[in-house]
C-alpha cells in the first residue's frame, strides 16, 4: 500500500489535513515500527556486543525513515497537507541516555556497523530519567529528572530475562529492545535492562533519591552524583548488572547458535566502551568456571573476546574502584581479580602495571589492557599520547595491541537530517554516492572557485541561521541578529574544555565595544553545556556565562553588537538545530585534553569553520583542510604536557602580572557582576582561576583573542569564507563513522 493511504488509514479515517499533529505522529511512529519489524536482521557467523554504560540515541523517528527510505516520500506526504516533519518530531521525547560524546559515539556506531551490513548489537542499560534535564533558575543550573518512556515508544519489552547475583540479594533483568536499521540494509538491535521493579516514586526535590535502596533504584539515573560513597557504589551495582546481563547474553546467544562456550573467541567479539563496562572480563570468567571451563583457559579465552577503547587521558576520570566496594556490591569477582593480578605481578614483577595498586584500588583500564587484545585511542594524537606518556608502560610490554581508530560520526545523522538543504546542493553538484562512500564529498572541491555554489552555501547558512533564530525565539523566548556571526560552543561543561576562557573573550569585547570599539558586523555567541551536578566549578562557570547574558542583554550600548546565549537543556536535539546554523565552531580545549571531540566533526561537516587548539581531532581536521581554512592558537600538547611534567605553569605568571589579563579576570568580581550574580560562586571561580587554573585558560587567552578576532574579520570577505566552508565540507568524509566503524572491523573485530 501506498505510504499517504496506510497513514490516513492510521489515523481512522481522518484525512492528514483534519488530523492534529499529535495523532499524525503516533499514525507514523505505528507506521514506521511496523517498516522495522519488516526488515531483516543481520546475521553473521561472528558477532559484535558493543557494551556501553551509554547510548545518547537522540530521537529516532527522522533517523529511522531516513535509514528505511522513506523520508523524502514522508516529507512530501506532510508537505502537501500543510504539516511539517519538524513539528511532528517535537512531540518526540528525547531519551538522554548518555553524558556527551562518549554516548553518541556509541549510537553513531551502531548506525554504521547496522549500515556496513555487519552483525551487531548494542548492550546497555535502561535507564528511567536518562541523566537530567537542565534548567535554569537565578543565573544557575538546576537539575529535574527527564522521563522519557512511553507507551508507545521505540522500546519492545523481550522475554528475555537473566539472575544477576551481588552479594546481599540477587536481581531479575528485563532486557528491552530498540531495532537499529542500518541506512538502506538490514537490522541490528540496541539491547537495555532494566531490574523488575524500578520505583520511579523514590525521586524527590530535583534528582534527590535513596541511594542505598538498590533493588528499586538502579536503573533510575545515568551517573547518579558520585560525590559520595552511596553514590558512587550504586555505580558499582549498576556497572555490574549492565555486564552480568550482558555476558549471560553473549553465552546464551552463542549457545543458541549451536556453538561450544570453548569457541566464545571464533564467534563473538566484546567491544568494551571505556572502563565502564569492564567487569565483563571477570564476569565472563566466572561464568565459564562456574561451566566447567579451567581459570587457564577461561583466561585466554576471555583475553581473546575482549577489546577496549579508551576515551580519556584524565586520570579523574579513569575509574579505580575501592576492593572493599567490590567486596561489598559483587565480592564473587574479587578472587578472579586478584588471581588476574597475582598473574600480572609475577610475570613483569612491575607495580605500575598491577591491577590492584597498593592502596587497594582496582585499576578497571589496567584489566583491559592485560585481558583483552586490542586497546584504542580515538584520535591520532590521542592513542600517540596513550603510546608514549599514559600508558607508556603497557605500550611497552603490549605493543601489538595498540592501535589508533579516530572517532566519526553518522552523516544520516548530521548532515541529511539536520541539514537537507545542504544535503541537496551536495546530491545536486556531485550525485549521491557520497551517502555511502563519504569519501566523494571530496569531488566538491572543483567547485571552490566557482561564485554559483559558494553564493549557494552562503545562502543556506543564512537560512539556517534564519531558523535557529526562530526556534530559539519559540523555545527559550530568546531574540538573536540573523545578520550577526554566530559563533558557537557546545559540549559538556568541563574546566578542560575551558568554556572559562570564551567567558573572558565575552568581557574583553564586551569592554572594546564599551570604550568605543564596535566590530563591523554584531557577533552572537552561543553555548550549551550541562555541568555534572556535584563539579561546583564548571557550575559556577554556568552561572558566569549566564550572568555575563544578562548583563550585556539589558545593556543598550552593546547589546546591538554582542549578545550572548546559553541554551538551556542542550541534548542532541539542540544540537541538530544548532550546529547547521554556526559560522565559527569553538574548539579550545587545553592541547592533549581532549581526546577526540566529535562535535568538531559535525561543525565542519556543516560548513563551520573550525577556531581551536591543536587537541583530539582537531589535529587531523587542521591537516585535512590546510592552514588557510582552520584557526588555530595556543600551546601545542608537547608544550602543556611539558608544563604538567616540570611543574610549571603557575597562573601568577598571568595574574595580576599581565595587567590586560587582570583587567578581564577583575571584571567576574567588580560591584556590577557581583550585583547581578552569587557573590560565592564568582568569587570561587575568581579565586580558582588566579589560584589553579589547572587547565591554564589564562595562558592561552592572548593568543586565543587575536585569532578569534583574525576570524571574525575574515568572515567578512564572504566569497572567501564561502570557499573555506566548502574545503571543510569537501574534506569532512574521513570522519564519517563508517569509515570509522570499517577500521574497527579490518583492524579490531574482523566479522564477515
Ligand atoms: C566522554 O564523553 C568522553 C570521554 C570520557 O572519558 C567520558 C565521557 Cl562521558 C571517560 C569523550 C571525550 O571527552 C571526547 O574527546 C571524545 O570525542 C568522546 O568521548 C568520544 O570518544
Amino acid at each position: 500500500m501506498a505510504l499517504k493511504e496506510e497513514l490516513t488509514q492510521k489515523l481512522g479515517g481522518k484525512t492528514l489535513q483534519e488530523a492534529e499533529n499529535t495523532e499524525i505522529y503516533q499514525a507514523l511512529l505505528q507506521l514506521t515500527k511496523e517498516r522495522l519489524q519488516a526488515v531483516p536482521a543481520i546475521t553473521g557467523d561472528r558477532k559484535l556486543y558493543y557494551v556501553s554504560a551509554e547510548f545518547l540515541i537522540g530521537k529516532l523517528l527522522s533517523n529511522n525513515l531516513i535509514n528505511l527510505g522513506m523520508y523524502d516520500e514522508v516529507r512530501a506526504v506532510l508537505a502537501e497537507a500543510g504539516k511539517k516533519l519538524s513539528d511532528l518530531e517535537e512531540l518526540e521525547p528525547e531519551p538522554s541516555l548518555g553524558n556527551g560524546g562518549l554516548g553518541r559515539l556509541a549510537a553513531c556506531y551502531l548506525d554504521s556497523v547496522a549500515t556496513l551490513g555487519l552483525s551487531g548489537d548494542g548492550v546497555g542499560l535502561n535507564y528511567h530519567f536518562g541523566l537530567f534535564e537542565q534548567y535554569f533558575k537565578d543565573h544557575k543550573q538546576a537539575e529535574r529528572p527527564n522521563p522519557w518512556i512511553k507507551p508507545e515508544g521505540w522500546l519492545q519489552k523481550t522475554g528475555v530475562s537473566f539472575e544477576v547475583p551481588f552479594r546481599d540479594f540477587t536481581l531479575r533483568s528485563v532486557m528491552y529492545d530498540i531495532d537499529v536499521a542500518g541506512y538502506d540494509n538490514g537490522k541490528n538491535k540496541l539491547h537495555l535492562f532494566d531490574i523488575e521493579a524500578p520505583d520511579e516514586a523514590m525521586v524527590k526535590d530535583g534528582i534527590d533519591f535513596d541511594k542505598t535502596d538498590i533493588p528499586h533504584n538502579l536503573t533510575l539515573f545515568l551517573y547518579p552524583d558520585d560525590s559520595d560513597r552511596a553514590g558512587r557504589l550504586l555505580r558499582v551495582y549498576q556497572q555490574y548488572f549492565m555486564v552480568s546481563n550482558a555476558a549471560q547474553l553473549i553465552l546464551k546467544e552463542l549457545a543458541g547458535k549451536g556453538y561450544a562456550m570453548r569457541d566464545l573467541a571464533k564467534h563473538a567479539v566484546i567491544q568494551i566502551n571505556d572502563t565502564h563496562p569492564s567487569m565483563i572480563i571477570p564476569e565472563l570468567i566466572r561464568l565459564m568456571m562456574k561451566d566447567g571451563i579451567s581459570m587457564e583457559e577461561a583466561i585466554s579465552i576471555v583475553t581473546q573476546t575482549c577489546a577496549y577503547t579508551n576515551h580519556t587521558i584524565l586520570a579523574e576520570a579513569l575509574e579505580k574502584w575501592p576492593v572493599d566496594y567490590l567486596e561489598e556490591a559483587v565480592p564473587q569477582l574479587m578472587p578472579i581479580i586478584r588471581e588476574l593480578d597475582r598473574r600480572v605481578r609475577e610475570k613483569y614483577g612491575d607495580p605500575k602495571l598491577s591491577i590492584i595498586d597498593d592502596g587497594n584500588l582496582v585499576h578497571m583500564a589496567h584489566m583491559d589492557i592485560h585481558y583483552g587484545f586490542s586497546v584504542n585511542g580515538v584520535a591520532a594524537l590521542h592513542t600517540e599520547i596513550l603510546k608514549s606518556s599514559e600508558l607508556k608502560v603497557f605500550h611497552d610490554i603490549y605493543p601489538e595491541k595498540f592501535n589508533n581508530k579516530t572517532n566519526g560520526i553518522t552523516f544520516r545523522r548530521w548532515l541529511m537530517h539536520c541539514n537537507p538543504a545542504l544535503s541537496a546542493l551536495i546530491t545536486e553538484l556531485i550525485g549521491s554516492g557520497w551517502k555511502k562512500d563519504a569519501g566523494e564529498l571530496e569531488k566538491l572541491l572543483a567547485f571552490r572557485d566557482d561564485e554559483t555554489v559558494l553564493n549557494r552555501l552562503l545562502e543556506i547558512k543564512q537560512n539556517n541561521k534564519h531558523a535557529l533564530k526562530e526556534y530559539l525565539e519559540a523555545s527559550e523566548q530568546i531574540s538573536i541578529d540573523e545578520t550577526s556571526i554566530y559563533d558557537i560552543q557546545i559540549k559538556r561543561l568541563h574546566e578542560y574544555k575551558r568554556q572559562q576562557m570564551n567567558a573572558l573573550y565575552i568581557i574583553w569585547k564586551y569592554r572594546q565595544i564599551k570604550a568605543g570599539n564596535k566590530p563591523k558586523r554584531p557577533l552572537t555567541l552561543l553555548f550549551g553545556a550541562k555541568a555534572a551536578p556535584a563539579y561546583i566549578i564548571a557550575k559556577d562557570i554556568i552561572h558566569l556565562i549566564l550572568c555575563l547574558q544578562d548583563m550585556i542583554a539589558k545593556d543598550p550600548e552593546v547589546s546591538p553588537w554582542l549578545r550572548i546565549v546559553m541554551v538551556e537543556n542542550y541534548n542532541v536535539t539542540k544540537a541538530e538545530k544548532l550546529i547547521p546554523a554556526c559560522d565559527i565552531s569553538e574548539q579550545i580545549s587545553l592541547a592533549s585534553k581532549e581526546a577526540s571531540g566529535t562535535g568538531n566533526m559535525k561543525f565542519m561537516l556543516n560548513g563551520a569553520v573550525t577556531l581551536g587548539t591543536m587537541d583530539g581531532a582537531n589535529v587531523e581536521i587542521h591537516d585535512l583542510v590546510g592552514e588557510e581554512n582552520i584557526y588555530i592558537f595556543g600551546k601545542s600538547s608537547e608544550e602543556v604536557i611539558a608544563l604538567y611534567e616540570k611543574q610549571a605553569y603557575h597562573p601568577g605568571d598571568f595574574y595580576p602580572a599581565d595587567p590586560e589579563i587582570a583587567g578581564l579576570v577583575d571584571f567576574i568580581i567588580s560591584p556590577e557582576m557581583m550585583r547581578l550574580g552569587d557573590p560565592e560562586n564568582l568569587a570561587r571561580l575568581y579565586k580558582d582561576m588566579t589560584h589553579k587554573d589547572w587547565f591554564m585558560a589564562l595562558l592561552d587567552l592572548k593568543s586565543y583573542i587575536a585569532e578569534k578576532e583574525k576570524a571574525l574579520g575574515e568572515y567578512e570577505d564572504r566569497t572567501a569564507w564561502a570557499r573555506k566552508m566548502l574545503v571543510n565540507i569537501a574534506k569532512a568524509g574521513f570522519f564519517s563513522s563508517d569509515r570509522a566503524i570499517d577500521q574497527y572491523n579490518k583492524d579490531i573485530w574482523h566479522l564477515k
